[in-house]
């Protein structure tokens, strides 16, 4: 399987996260992609490749204008504004306020933020449309008729939807990747969303689309960011009703009742007759992660990699999660072997 990456991600290098009320340094850091890198080489998985410059139209598809007008500029205009610290937001347009956007940067972080613990820092814009070059090089690759290939995204992607960012995530890659397999000809695309977290961005994109399909297993949003989304009666809308699929899991899910509800996502995705599959690959489903409560061990990565081939689709991994730093390429890596061995 070939892999796609750049150095470019490095330009993502936050220096605090809003965590219990501390600016800690980031779970979502840049060591996280060096430990996949390494691994990949480590097992020979295969070639690893630069990305290509798409420019912006495929981002386009999936995100408005006007965000990424603020994304590009956001740093800047807030170090501007005299503020010493990164970009965070401190006011949200919550229920009974106006949903109008403001001129003013720290408005802007509020009107476009689903979540305040991501800082938006110099470098930012650029390692997230680096990161969706990698997920539109590697979905080439199918294109190309590989059985499958891994962008090793970074920032990750699920979380931002066509106008917001948040929980790490700025650009959808894997939405972006899979918008991309439509408009180069894929009929039908489903999305399976394996990270700890609901992929709200995501299913908000394609929520009233009929042709791509969104699965995702998840920590029940009862208990778990992003608390707002993720619930097994988000079904979909208009033409998209009965095409997107929560399965939303409690506390202490170990791979027994993970493995089940992937049956279940799976069996979904197979009656759907999807012609490409984009795997939202967050591994932060392990036991051992700092943020989140599953209790996935590093053998049962592999064993639901061979699951995931049972498909027999052609299949696009783009990195999210993951944030026990040193395991996160092990993990990751387990399922792409488990993957290509099935
Ligand atoms: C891509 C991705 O995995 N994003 C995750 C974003 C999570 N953001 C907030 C997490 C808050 C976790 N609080 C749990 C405290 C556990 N002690
Ligand atoms: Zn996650």
């Amino acid at each position: 399987m070939i892999t796609v990456y750049t150095d470019t991600h490095l330009l993502r290098a936050a220096k605090t996260e809003l965590h219990g009320g501390l600016l800690v340094p980031p779970h979502e850091c840049p060591e996280r992609a060096a430990y996949v890198l390494s691994r990949v080489r480590e097992v020979g998985l295969g070639e690893v490749i630069g990305p290509r410059s798409f420019g912006l139209d495929p981002v386009l598809r999936v995100h408005d204008a006007d965000f990424l007008e603020f994304l590009s500029t956001a740093a800047r205009d807030w170090a501007e504004a005299g503020n010493r610290g990164e970009a965070i937001p401190d006011c949200w347009p919550a229920r009974r306020m106006v949903q109008r956007r403001p001129t003013s940067v720290t408005g802007k972080l509020g009107y476009y933020a689903m979540a305040g613990e991501t800082s938006i820092t110099p470098g930012t814009w650029e390692a997230a449309r680096a990161a969706a070059d990698v997920a539109l090089t590697a979905a080439d690759q199918l294109l190309r008729g590989a059985r499958s290939a891994f962008g090793l995204c970074r920032p990750p992607g699920h979380h931002a939807a066509r106008d917001l960012y948040g929980g790490y995530c700025f650009l959808n890659n894997a939405a972006i990747a899979a918008q991309y397999l439509r408009d180069q000809g894929a009929a039908r695309v489903a999305v399976l969303d394996v990270d700890f977290h609901h992929g709200n961005g995501t299913q908000d994109i394609f929520y009233d689309r009929g042709d791509v399909l969104f699965v995702s297993l998840h920590g029940d949003p009862a208990e778990a960011f992003p608390y707002f989304s993720g619930y097994a009666d988000e079904t979909g809308q208009g033409v998209g009703e009965g095409f997107n699929l929560n399965l939303p899991l409690p506390r202490a899910t170990g791979f027994d009742g993970w493995r089940a509800a992937l049956v279940t996502g799976l069996a979904a995705i197979r009656s759907f007759g999807a012609d490409a599959l984009v795997v939202s690959l967050g591994v932060d489903t392990f036991a051992n992660d700092p943020i989140s409560f599953f209790r996935l061990q590093s053998d049962d990565f592999s064993s639901y990699g061979a699951l995931i081939a049972g498909c027999a689709v052609p299949t696009l991994f783009v990195l999210e999660g993951g944030y026990a730093v040193a395991e996160v390429g092990v993990n990751v890596v387990n399922v792409l072997t488990g993957f290509e061995q099935a």
